[in-house]
């Protein structure tokens, strides 16, 4: 019996001796790439530092990762390339860009299509938005979480935008992204597609005369430098998204998979958060950086949106009616 028993141990032992080393071995060593667009002192450098920081203390520093500012690992364009040939472990860009790659991600490119953050939030956040995201899979891409960009506003040289009118002949620097192209085609300006990456000089040398980004990055990135009008349209909402390169994300072990995702979720809640609270200060700032700001009137907002209804026709040929459709539902369901 005794003997029984010192056996029966020694194979608890063993058993849980060999457990926690399986447990140890299921999170390698390993370096992450993790590419972003924007500078280090931007709502996306500071999320990136967060979600550094997140998955270093869950991986007992295991899992490293190194940030990427500044485009220095490419555009968002060219990150995507690199995270499908599995030469780039992570990133994080606009889901513009993506659509290319992923027809399903147009669907958030729709002229006004949120009215607050808090709409946007839980559409991303919901089923749909998952469904948008697994679009990736096939493509080689992992999406992991969505991050708030913002509500976009426009930005330019010529002339501040008051009514639709007024963006007559502006070439106004967009995302390479069909439909965005079209929104501003249908405006009456010049668009101008362009990776984020080259805007700055573009405005510099006059290239174009004007851009569309969120407040957050009108600031950060110092446009107002180049820049002397700012017109409020809050012309469409829009997410980055945070993806990592599907043929590596394959060889990480389910432990490995747990800690990234767990800290890209909490990355998203503080980024959000500060991005938030960032945007509510950045107009005064801009302002104060010498920008003439003027708010568009409601009626001319809503003459914008009668005129970007062709757009949003080009987002439904492209997404799909049902689609289309099944974000609309969710949106009735969001919290105003
Ligand atoms: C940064 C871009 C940027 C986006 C754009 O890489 O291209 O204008 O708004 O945030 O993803």
């Amino acid at each position: 019996m005794k003997r029984f028993l010192i056996a029966a141990l020694a194979v608890t032992t063993l058993g849980s001796a060999i457990a926690t080393a399986h447990a140890a071995d299921d999170v390698r060593s390993r370096m992450i790439r993790f590419g972003y667009g924007l500078n280090e002192d931007s709502n996306q450098g500071r999320a990136a530092k967060v979600l550094a920081e997140e998955i270093a203390k869950a991986s007992d520093g295991k899992l490293k990762v190194r940030t990427f500012a500044s485009a220095s690992l490419g555009s968002d364009d060219q990150m995507q390339n690199a995270l499908m040939g599995g030469a780039q472990e992570m990133m994080v860009g606009s889901t513009a860009t993506l659509v290319g790659i992923a027809k399903e991600m147009a669907v958030w490119d729709t002229p006004f299509l949120f009215e607050s953050e808090k709409q946007a939030d839980y559409v991303l956040d919901g089923p749909v938005g998952q469904k948008v995201m697994d679009a990736l899979e096939a493509k080689g891409l992992v999406g992991l979480v969505y991050w708030e960009n913002g509500f976009r506003n426009l930005t330019n040289n010529v002339r501040p935008v008051e009514k639709m009118e007024d963006f007559n002949g502006i070439k106004l620097r967009v995302m390479p992204n069909p439909v965005f192209i079209d929104t501003f085609k249908q405006m009456g300006a010049n668009a101008v597609p362009l990776p984020f990456s080259e805007l700055f000089t573009a405005l510099e040398t006059k290239a174009v005369d004007g851009q569309e980004n969120p407040y957050n990055t009108i600031l950060s990135s110092k446009f107002y430098e180049v820049q002397k009008y700012l017109s409020v349209t809050n012309h469409v909402y829009s997410p980055w998204i945070v993806t990592a390169s599907k043929r590596w994300w394959d060889g990480l072990s389910e432990t490995e998979q747990g800690i990234i995702m767990d800290a890209a979720k909490k990355s998203r809640d503080s980024e959000r958060e500060d991005t938030r609270a960032e945007a509510r200060e950045a107009l005064a700032q801009i302002e104060k950086q010498g920008m003439a700001v003027n708010k568009v009137s409601p009626e001319e907002i809503q003459r914008m949106r009668d005129q970007a209804k062709p757009a949003i026709q080009t987002v439904v040929d492209t997404v799909g009616e049902p689609l289309f459709k099944e974000v609309q539902a969710e949106i009735a369901k969001a919290p105003k």
